[in-house]
């Protein structure tokens, strides 16, 4: 039974134009700083990931075209999983919850809005699509570090696909000497507030000290931070979402660039 599930599974996301994907039982995953799947999804059974090929958009030094490229990826990624769960659902009687592609994401102060209720590399390791490198992204036996991922919870209990047994980093460094903020100097963990700083030049932190000082100023001076290209960058990002301004330990790592 299982087996029919999977084959089916996996050529409805073909047929979407996904690239890879991959099984997970809920078993499988483990991601230390998550919480149980079961508080989110009581009944989940299994994870259905799919891998999709960051476009070359990434490698480009105009950041309205490599986010772009993004912006183009993960509007398609959300429909892939919406597809998906539907299909599950409709096809497969199951039950089916999707993972957000990055946000909304929890906020809070003690999170600083970067921790995810559920973690897409973790379930991307369980479903034998990779495993984590030196910059801690997971790495796609084909398609490198150039790859981003969706999951679809599920309560049809599917096994799980083989880990990767081999690690795919060949530990280069070079993520690591590109990243502008030193985010990643640390072994095994990405500073997140300096990933943030150059990744998210126009997230919340810029938006609080952006709008604290406008508090504080007077007029003149608020209606010049208003004329001013980073007030425009700002509401250009709070109205887009989440805007990446730096694609570089993704970019340069050379693992099926080859
Ligand atoms: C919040 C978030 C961020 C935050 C914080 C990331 C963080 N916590 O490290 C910020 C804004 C900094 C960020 C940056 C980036 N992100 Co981001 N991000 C997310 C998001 C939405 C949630 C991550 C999360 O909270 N996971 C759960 C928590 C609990 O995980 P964690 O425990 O913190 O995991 C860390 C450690 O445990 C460690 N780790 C765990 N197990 C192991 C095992 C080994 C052997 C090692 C060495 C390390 C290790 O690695 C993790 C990173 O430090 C995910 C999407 C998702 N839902 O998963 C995308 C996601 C992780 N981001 C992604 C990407 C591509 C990026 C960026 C390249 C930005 C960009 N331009 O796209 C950078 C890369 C930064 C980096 N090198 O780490 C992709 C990664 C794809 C991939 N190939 O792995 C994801 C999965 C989005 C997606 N849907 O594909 N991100």
């Amino acid at each position: 039974m299982s087996d029919d599930v999977k084959e089916r599974a996996g050529e409805f996301v073909r047929s979407l134009g996904v690239e890879d994907f991959g099984i997970a039982t809920a078993s499988d995953y483990r991601s230390p700083r998550s919480p149980e799947l079961s508080s989110i999804f009581p009944g989940v059974k299994s994870l259905v990931v799919l891998a999709y090929k960051e476009l070359s958009s990434c490698d480009s030094e105009n950041m309205q075209i490599a986010m772009n490229g993004r912006l183009d990826l993960m509007e398609f990624s959300r429909s892939c999983n919406y597809k998906l769960a539907r299909f599950l659902e409709r096809e497969l009687k199951a039950r089916a919850m999707t993972v957000p592609v990055s946000y909304p994401l929890p906020m809070s102060r003690e999170t600083l809005g970067a921790v995810a209720d559920v973690s897409a590399r973790h379930a991307a390791v369980a479903a034998g699509l990779g495993n984590f490198g030196r910059h801690n992204l997971v790495i796609h036996p084909e398609m490198g570090t150039r790859v981003i991922f969706t999951v679809v919870m599920t309560d049809l209990e599917i096994p799980s696909d083989p880990p990767i047994p081999e690690r795919l980093c060949n530990d280069c460094g070079d993520c690591v000497e590109s990243c502008p903020g030193g985010a990643l100097d640390e072994e095994g963990r990405t500073d997140v507030l300096k990933c943030l700083r150059h990744n998210q030049p126009y997230g919340i932190g810029a938006n609080i000290r952006f709008w604290s000082k406008f508090a504080e100023s007077a007029v003149e001076e608020q209606q010049k931070m208003l004329a001013d290209d980073f007030y425009w960058k700002l509401y250009q990002a709070g109205s887009i979402g989440f805007q990446y301004f730096c694609f570089n330990c993704l970019k340069v790592c050379p693992i099926g660039q080859e």
